[in-house]
């Protein structure tokens, strides 16, 4: 199934047969593009993107690489292809045919997870809006923009699915998805994390490799889902989500690069030391760590989730690669967690946001594995490591509980006392900050990042990723 690119609006829905949701959606469509004008990438509309676009949803489709102005971005809607006789994969449905519309009795709560799912994608566009006026090359200046046109696309994503299924409650919720801002004190964006203000790379980094991830896990239990036009179309959002979080791991790991070169011409570790020669030191990354990880950890839910049970019952929302489980029922399984009363015996169903979460922090934990050995290979003995999930939560049984990163209780007094040791302090974001300088020469990276090892579709990386002044 191709993408119709001679249409207003690309997709491969056929959506020139259905005249009513064309023109919803074309009526839509200007509202997108002035909300993009006005809360997308700063001072970025003339410049010419080394962009990637999809032309097909397979794994060939995807890649058609050119310079693009990125209003002229073709924003579209696609779907995975369908599998032929699919079936529910879990829940009280297990076994039935999915559903090609959504059935009356889940309406609301479908609507409540796309909208949520939604939200996130123009949120983190507007949290990145102001990132390209201090990127660390054109390099990084490319793929910030080319994750700010996908999430853009993955709002396109939610809303066609409310405009072809939700009638007037779903156009309504499309507008509200514009009208919902990052940060705004009046109508702020839904999730925690999409509140947080992104003004340096290293949140950037930390952010796709975090909260991206947490992407991962939702979309992957959102293509389980009984309700089909949502699983295929988050089948394909996958493939978009993968490039985000490898911004986020190399990102991060080009950060930890050249900290260790600076250490190595240093001959000391000392922070200090390595400040002063404008790389970031291991234990500011530590704490930044401690800070998106913590956040993004929120965004499964609590732990025990009357939501999450009967998501997974009714057939709406499955478990990350489901397939991998035998029991797809769970109705008289049951599941162990920690709370902070002890150990808890809870009914599998009610648990799955923690079982998502377990998973998610073992994805999470591959990265620091690979950056954590080239800390060693360097000869140093610091270790990045995940703080306890039971920290700094703000979701969930933990909330209020004050501990330390590795999860032991402290008293009230020190947590507040110590919090600025383990998230970064008013003073690590200024320092962060003052790093922040535009770097736009084709090939230069600033001081404080490494180069990354290849550049984009096996261009050198000293390719003009971005022209400015066109
Ligand atoms: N902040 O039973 P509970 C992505 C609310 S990221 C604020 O504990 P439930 C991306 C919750 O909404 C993936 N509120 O949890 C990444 C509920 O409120 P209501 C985004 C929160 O419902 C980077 C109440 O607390 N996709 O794609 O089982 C860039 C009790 O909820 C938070 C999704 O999240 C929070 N952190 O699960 C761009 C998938 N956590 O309804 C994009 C869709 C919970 O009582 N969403 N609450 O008013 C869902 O599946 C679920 O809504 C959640 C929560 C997993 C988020």
């Amino acid at each position: 199934m191709s993408i119709n690119y001679s249409e207003r609006i690309p997709n491969n829905v056929d959506l020139a047969n259905d005249r009513t949701l064309q023109r919803a959606l074309e009526h839509w469509q200007p509202k997108f593009l002035d909300w993009w004008k006005e809360m997308g990438p700063r001072d970025s509309a003339a410049a010419d993107v080394y962009l990637r676009t999809a032309i097909g949803v397979d794994a060939q489709g995807w890649a058609s690489y050119g310079a693009v102005k990125m209003p002229d971005y073709r924003w579209g809607i696609f779907l995975a292809e369908p599998v032929a006789d699919r079936t529910i994969g879990f829940g009280d449905h297990f076994g039935e045919p999915v559903w090609h519309q959504v059935p009356g009795e889940l309406r609301s709560q479908f609507r409540r997870i796309i909208v949520t799912q939604g939200d996130t994608e123009p949120a983190s566009v507007e949290q990145q809006q102001r990132l390209g006026l201090t990127c660390p090359s054109l390099y990084d200046l490319r793929n910030l923009f080319q994750v700010n046109v996908e999430e853009g696309r993955h709002l396109w994503a939610m809303v066609y699915l409310l405009h072809a299924h939700f009638g007037r409650d779903g156009r309504e919720e499309a507008e509200e998805l514009l009208s919902r801002h990052s940060g705004d004190v009046d109508k702020p964006r839904i999730l925690g994390t999409f509140n947080e203000p992104i003004s340096d790379w290293l949140s950037f980094f930390m952010f796709t490799y975090f909260t991206d991830r947490d992407g991962k896990f939702q979309l992957k239990s959102l293509a389980e889902s009984g309700f089909d036009p949502l699983a295929r179309t988050c089948r394909f959002m996958l493939t978009e989500e993968a490039h985000h979080m490898f911004v986020g791991e190399t990102g991060i790991g080009r950060v930890v690069k050249r900290t260790l070169e600076v250490m190595k011409l240093l001959g000391s570790d000392d922070p200090a030391a390595v400040r002063a020669q404008g790389a970031v030191d291991l234990q500011t990354i530590q704490r930044y760590m401690n800070f998106w990880f913590t956040s993004s950890l929120d965004l499964f839910g609590s732990e025990v989730s009357s939501n999450a049970a009967s998501s997974f019952a009714n057939g709406v929302k499955g478990r990350p690669d489901e397939t991998q489980y035998e029991d797809h029922i769970c109705s008289d399984a049951s599941y162990e967690l920690e709370t902070p009363q002890g150990r808890e015996t809870v009914s599998l169903r009610n648990a799955m946001n923690e079982v998502m979460r377990g998973s998610y922090i073992k994805d999470c934990e591959l990265g620091l594995k690979r950056w954590n050995m080239a800390i060693q290979r360097a000869g140093h003995e610091f270790k990045l490591n995940l703080p306890s999930p039971r920290f700094r939560r703000s979701i969930g049984a933990w909330v209020n509980v004050p501990t330390d990163p590795a999860g032991n209780a402290v008293p009230r007094e020190e947590y507040d006392r110590r919090m600025p040791e383990w998230i970064p302090s008013e003073s690590d974001r200024a320092f962060v900050h003052s790093l922040m300088h535009r770097v736009v020469e084709p090939g230069k990276m600033a001081g404080w990042i490494a180069p990354p090892d290849r550049g984009i579709n096996n261009l050198p990386v000293d390719y003009e990723y971005v022209r400015l002044h066109s």
